[in-house]
């Protein structure tokens, strides 16, 4: 039996890397989704099981259980969710700070997925470029905030060299993911740090200062200089999956200890008497724009 990595897959085919070559494997028909809230059978990142053929193609016999990953709203119309990629060291979250414009929601949003999935967030910020003519110092503010919370926070642009070298340093053998909206720059960031790859980059388009969704499928890139990186299409929003109103402040770091001092244990931390959290909020000790993610993120949760 053989063993590798699945990086990338385009209708029933799998490319499957085994550390010296590439196999292209299928998938048999008798594996089924057990879990019906996913729609994709194996997702970039999986570790599977193979046997070879005489024609030098693979079946994938097993897939060995994923250490984590990450979930989107599933697309084309399919309902439930889609593993975007798995086994994971680290999902960064890319947004720019113009064109387009850096969602705070977003951000939370990505975190508390991470959070619930136990993969380790960092926090990219790029075409930094952009911010001279403003956005410099709501950049720093953010700095301050997430690295307070002990989440990693990298400003990068095309254009500066030394933020492609920290982002590389970043990235040298380890398994990651860039994951966020269309047009931020994700696969351009790849093109930089390695010049191996040519991928297509889109536009920005001047009336909506939105991305045109370029990238299309997720694949997992062999970075030159030792590691992995997926770079996945861009998402407009996270569905926040199998979270209970009462357990979304589990995974805001600055309401853990907050929450110890609410009345009830269910508290939602919304309209309850006696709410740590709240009060915690009204000290100045969680900034508005986490407490109002919060309160969006389990609105969305009712
Ligand atoms: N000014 C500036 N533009 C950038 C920077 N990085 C990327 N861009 C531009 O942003 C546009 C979109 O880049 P892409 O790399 O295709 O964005 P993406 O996040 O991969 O988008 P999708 O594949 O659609 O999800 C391109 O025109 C890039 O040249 C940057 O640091 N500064
Ligand atoms: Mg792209
Ligand atoms: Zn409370």
């Amino acid at each position: 039996m053989n063993k590798g990595r699945v990086i990338q897959s385009t209708g029933s085919w799998y490319h499957v890397d085994t550390g010296t070559e590439m196999v292209e494997c299928r998938l048999p028909g008798r594996f089924r989704l057990d879990d019906k809230k996913v729609t994709n059978p194996i997702a970039v990142g999986d570790i599977v099981d193979f046997s070879l053929n005489e024609d030098g193609t693979g079946s994938i016999e097993t897939i060995r259980e994923r250490e984590n990953y990450i979930t989107r709203e599933a697309t084309h119309g399919k309902r439930g969710q889609q593993i975007l990629v798995s086994n994971l060291d680290q999902a960064c979250v890319v947004q720019s700070i113009k064109k387009p414009r850096l969602k705070e929601g977003f951000l939370d949003r990505f975190l508390v997925t991470c959070e619930a999935y136990e993969v380790m967030p960092v926090i990219i910020i790029n075409k930094m470029d952009l911010a001279k003519s403003g956005g410099l110092a709501f950049t720093e503010e953010l700095r301050e905030l997430y690295t307070s919370l002990g989440y990693e926070f990298l400003t990068t642009s095309l254009e500066d060299e030394k933020s492609l070298k920290e982002l590389k340093e970043l990235l040298k053998d380890k398994t990651s993911a860039f994951i966020g909206p269309s047009g931020v720059g994700k696969t351009s960031l790849i093109n930089a740090i390695d010049t191996n790859y040519d991928l297509k980059v889109g536009k920005i388009s001047d009336f909506s200062n939105k991305g045109k969704h370029t990238t299309t499928f997720a694949r997992l890139i062999p970075l030159g200089f030792g590691g992995y990186i997926a770079d996945t299409p861009g998402i407009r929003e996270f569905g926040l999956v199998n979270i209970e109103p009462w357990e979304l402040s589990l995974f805001f770091p600055e309401m853990l200890e907050p929450r110890e001092h609410c009345k009830f244990n269910t508290c939602t931390h919304n309209h309850e008497p006696k709410c740590g959290v709240a009060e915690a909020f009204e000290n100045g000790e969680i900034a508005a724009s986490r407490y109002n993610s919060y309160l969006n993120m389990l609105d969305s949760l009712h």
